[in-house]
């Protein structure tokens, strides 16, 4: 008998016609590696990766596997009309489809809403069976011990050489505009730490950097110590994303550097400190604020990505160059500067549609929208303004003299492995500034209607 196969699909944002998709920032997606973890051995897995490859829609299979966010919705329906068309279901899960279930389920045979640990068994026996439900629904955060992610699918493909690994999920913050809090309901979960050294060892030879995907790796921040001693040993180098209330603390200061952190993505968000208190993000001013932490962090040679978001009411269109100049006075090693982008379910989105202010029925599906625009009313400029003062802080940013400014400070020169991939980094992000602007969302070469799913 033929084994079940199972096709995993990581989609793309979008794609101008006849063009490539942009060729950066594409790292091994562990949501398609856990997926495949998690499925019975018989079963018979094959991958393709949207954003790099093309998907032989006529390929075999029994059942597909799309992970959705908000910005991917639009492609990932589109990927399913392709295989409705030649009658295979189509099973979705991911961000988005935990926070809008019941617009997916018009384009999947069934939606997994919440985390895939406890569902995923399930979903593949019924789609065995015949049997699948149109969803399939986690009531309980499920314990990460049964993670084991396979990376196998991935062999072949062509991705930054950076192993990106979850040492817990979700974050205790409340922040407005966050989809994590939303998901996770402002918990976190975290794996025991001997299963993510052993994962750890396992690919420390192929690895020269280490992503911890984790929200927020200080969200507990006993445990987080307990994790960096633990991590010593290894001798690897890592990051990942912290809250900067973390950074008054000598002691994980010292645990930082031993256990081979390299840099730290903080989101300072705003310099208003109005803006921080409407996004509930108050916390990012204790203990004295930005200054104190930040000079805790460089005594340690610790980097920074500082990442910005303009669009809350207390943002005029003065608010840009002070901000701008902060992260470089900083020196940080990169900066993001976003739109404030009202995610669906959020506390912010919610908001924002009860006082009239979204443009858009539902922005990421909406043909007139592309990345970078603005989905709302502003508060203190007009949606134009606010694109436009975005682009020109990360054009700003990512001028060639920032970057030789930046790149001859002394806490971004203190490792070599650092500072050789500094300058390619910040050249693949100045050339982003531009590619990414205006880019469509779902593939506009695509024709036809959606096919709805029953
Ligand atoms: C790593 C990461 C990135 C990396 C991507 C690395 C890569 N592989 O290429 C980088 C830095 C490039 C990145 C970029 C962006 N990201 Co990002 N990213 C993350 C982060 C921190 C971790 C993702 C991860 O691997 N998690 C581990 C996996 C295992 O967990 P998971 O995805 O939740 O999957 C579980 C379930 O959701 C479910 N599941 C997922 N998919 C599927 C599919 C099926 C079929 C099933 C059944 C279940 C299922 O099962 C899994 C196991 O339980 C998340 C936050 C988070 N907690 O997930 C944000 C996150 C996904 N990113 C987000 C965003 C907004 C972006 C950007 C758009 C930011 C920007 N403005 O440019 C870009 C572009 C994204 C894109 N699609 O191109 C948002 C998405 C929100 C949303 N509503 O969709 C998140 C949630 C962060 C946030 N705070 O809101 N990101």
């Amino acid at each position: 008998m033929t084994p079940m196969r199972v096709t995993l699909v990581h989609p793309c944002i979008g794609r101008r016609p006849g063009q490539r998709y942009i060729r950066s920032w594409q790292m091994e997606p562990l949501p398609a590696a856990t997926l495949a973890g998690l499925t019975p051995r018989d079963v018979d897995v094959r991958f393709y990766d949207d954003r790099m490859e093309l998907i032989p829609f006529d390929e075999r299979t029994d059942l597909v596997a799309i992970s959705v966010e908000t910005y991917t919705a639009r492609r990932a329906y589109q990927i399913a009309s392709e295989y409705r068309r030649r009658r295979v279901p189509v099973v979705m899960g991911g961000f988005h489809a935990s926070l809008c279930p019941d617009e997916v389920a018009r384009h999947a045979e069934a939606v997994v809403v919440g985390e895939a640990e406890r569902l995923w068994p399930q979903v593949i026996d019924d789609a065995r069976h015949g049997t699948l439900q149109k969803f399939y629904r986690a009531t309980a955060r499920p314990s990460l011990d049964a993670l084991r992610p396979d990376r196998s699918i991935f062999r072949g493909k062509r991705y930054l050489p950076i192993g990106l690994v979850e040492a817990g999920r979700g974050c205790h913050f409340r922040c407005e505009f966050c989809a994590v809090q939303t998901v996770f309901a402002a918990t976190q979960t975290r794996r025991p730490i001997d299963q993510i050294l052993a994962e750890l060892r396992s690919l420390k030879g192929e690895k020269k950097l280490f992503f911890f995907v984790d929200d927020n790796i200080t969200a507990n921040l006993r445990d987080a110590k307990e994790f960096l001693r633990a991590l010593i040993p290894l001798r690897i180098r890592w990051v990942s994303q912290s809250s900067i209330d973390a950074a008054h603390d000598e002691e994980f200061l010292d645990l930082l550097v031993r256990s081979g952190c390299q840099g730290i993505l903080i989101g300072f968000e705003s310099l208003d400190a109005a803006n921080l208190a409407a996004m509930n993000k108050r916390f990012n001013t204790s203990h004295g604020g930005f200054e104190p932490a930040l000079a805790n962090l460089r005594r340690h040679s610790i980097r920074i990505y500082g990442t910005f978001v303009f669009g809350y009411d207390g943002d005029t269109p003065e608010s840009f160059a002070p901000t701008v100049e902060f992260a470089e006075r900083h020196a940080f090693y990169i900066a993001a500067f976003n739109h404030l982008t009202p995610f669906p379910g959020t506390p912010l989105y919610l908001r924002l549609q009860k006082e009239g202010r979204l443009l858009y029925e539902a922005w990421w599906l909406d043909e007139r929208y592309s990345y970078n625009r603005i989905p709302f009313q502003p508060g203190g400029m007009s949606p134009e303004a606010l694109q436009r003062a975005c682009l020109d802080a990360r054009r700003r940013f990512y001028a060639w003299p920032s970057i030789l400014r930046r790149g001859l400070d002394p806490v971004n020169r203190d490792n070599g492995f650092m500072w050789r991939n500094f300058f390619p980094i910040n050249a693949m992000h100045r050339q982003d500034v531009s590619l990414r602007d205006n880019y469509p969302l779902g593939d506009q070469a695509w024709q036809g209607a959606l096919l709805a799913a029953n």
